[in-house]
C-alpha cells in the first residue's frame, strides 16, 4: 500500500512539554517518522502528500481556531514572549466562552490541555500531516484497497477547535470528512490508540453517518481523562454510533481483541463504505505512556483482524512513544493487515 509523508511534518519539534511538573523533552518527536519510514520497504512506495489547501481542514476545525494557529507564533514573539508557545489558563466549565484578544488568553481558549507546545512551523507540520491523511484518503477513494498516512504531528485529540495531547489538526476525522465530501456515504473511525481519541468523538458525537469506536485505557486512570467512557455512545441523530471500550491496567491481547471483536460487529452493522483507523501503537507493553500488556507480535494479529473486515481502509498514524520499537510494530500490523 502506498504510504503518504511529508518532509515539512518534521518542522514541528519543541523542545518542552510540561509532564508531572516538570519541562521535559517532548515523547512527541520528530524521529518517531524515521524510526517508521525505515521499516516502509516492506509495505509500499513513500508518496509526497499533495496539499489539499485549507478548505479540508476548515471542514472540522473552526475557522477561527485554523486562524488562530496559522497566527499563534507571531502573536506569541510580539507579545514579548520568549519561550515556546504554551495554554496556562484554560477556561472551565464555569466561566464564559468568550475568545480574549491577548495571545495568553487565546492559546487557552483554544486549547483543553496544556502539555503540548506551538513553535513557528508548527501549522505547517500539522498541515503537511493533514495532507498525508488527506492524500490516503484520495488513493483509497481512487480505489486502493488501503493506504497509509505517516502522520506526524498526530490528530485524534483535536477537537473542533481545541489542540492538545501533541495533537493540532484531527488528520482522522479530516480524512473521514473527506471522504464523505467524496462520496461515502457512511464511514467508521477504528482508534486503536492506547489514549481515547476524544476529539474525533466530540466531531462526529451527533451524527449518524460517521461511527466512531474507540478501544483505549479506562480514561479514570489514563489521558484524555474527561472522555472515553462506555456510557458514551453518540447524541440526537448519532445516538449509537460511538461506542467506547475502557480497558484497565494489565490489559493484554485476549481482552483487548475482545473489544475489538464487539467493536467489529458493530463496524460490520453500520456497513460503512470506508474505513478509517487510527493507528496508535502506543497500545504496546513498552511504551512509557501507557499501562496494556500487548507484545509486538500481538500487532500482526491486530492488523489482520483489521484487514477481516473486508473493508477499504486509510490508515492514520496516531502515538505511540516506545520509538525504538514503533517502526516494526507500525510494519506489523500493515503487513498483518495484508497489502
Ligand atoms: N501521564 C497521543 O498518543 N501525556 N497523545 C499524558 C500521562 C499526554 C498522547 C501524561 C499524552 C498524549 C496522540
Ligand atoms: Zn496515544
Amino acid at each position: 500500500m502506498n504510504v503518504y509523508f511529508s518532509p515539512d511534518q518534521r518542522l514541528h519539534a519543541p523542545t518542552h512539554e510540561v509532564f508531572g511538573g516538570e519541562m521535559i523533552t517532548p515523547f512527541e518527536t520528530p524521529d518517531r517518522i524515521d524510526q517508521v519510514l525505515a521499516r516502509m520497504e516492506t509495505i509500499g512506495p513513500v508518496l509526497a502528500p499533495r496539499d489539499f489547501g485549507l478548505g479540508p481542514l476548515k471542514r472540522i476545525h473552526d475557522p477561527a481556531y485554523v486562524d488562530f494557529l496559522s497566527g499563534c507564533w507571531d502573536e506569541w514573539t510580539a507579545a514579548g514572549f520568549r519561550g515556546e508557545a504554551i495554554a496556562t489558563v484554560m477556561p472551565s466549565h464555569r466561566t464564559g466562552r468568550r475568545c480574549p484578544t491577548h495571545i495568553e488568553g487565546k492559546i487557552g481558549y483554544f486549547a483543553f490541555s496544556g502539555e503540548s507546545a506551538i513553535m513557528k512551523d508548527t501549522f505547517q507540520a500539522a498541515r503537511a500531516s493533514a495532507n498525508a491523511a488527506l492524500s490516503a484518503a484520495d488513493a483509497v477513494s481512487t480505489g486502493e484497497r488501503a493506504a497509509f498516512a505517516l502522520c506526524r504531528p498526530p490528530g485524534h485529540h483535536c477537537m473542533t477547535a481545541q489542540f492538545g495531547g501533541y495533537c493540532y489538526l484531527n488528520n482522522a476525522a479530516i480524512a473521514a470528512q473527506y471522504l464523505r465530501d467524496l462520496g461515502a456515504d457512511r464511514v467508521a473511525v477504528l482508534d486503536i490508540d492506547f489514549h481515547h481519541g476524544n476529539g474525533t468523538q466530540d466531531i462526529f458525537y451527533e451524527r449518524a453517518d460517521v461511527l466512531f469506536c474507540s478501544l483505549h485505557g479506562d480514561p479514570d486512570r489514563a489521558y484524555p481523562f474527561y472522555l472515553g467512557c462506555a456510557d458514551e455512545t453518540g447524541a440526537g441523530p448519532g445516538e449509537g454510533c460511538n461506542r467506547n471500550y475502557p480497558l484497565p491496567p494489565g490489559t493484554g491481547f485476549g481482552q483487548w481483541a475482545a473489544a475489538l471483536g464487539d467493536a467489529s460487529r458493530h463496524i460490520e452493522t453500520f456497513a460503512p463504505d470506508v474505513l478509517v483507523v487510527s493507528l496508535g501503537v502506543d497500545l504496546y507493553e513498552r511504551d512509557p505512556q501507557s499501562f496494556f500488556a500487548i507484545a509486538s507480535d500481538d500487532f500482526t494479529e491486530i492488523g489482520r483482524r483489521i484487514g477481516d473486515l473486508g473493508l477499504s481502509t486509510v490508515f492514520v498514524m496516531e502515538g505511540g512513544y516506545a520509538v525504538a520499537d514503533l517502526g516494526v510494530n507500525v510494519e506489523k500490523v500493515l503487513t498483518g493487515f495484508g497489502c
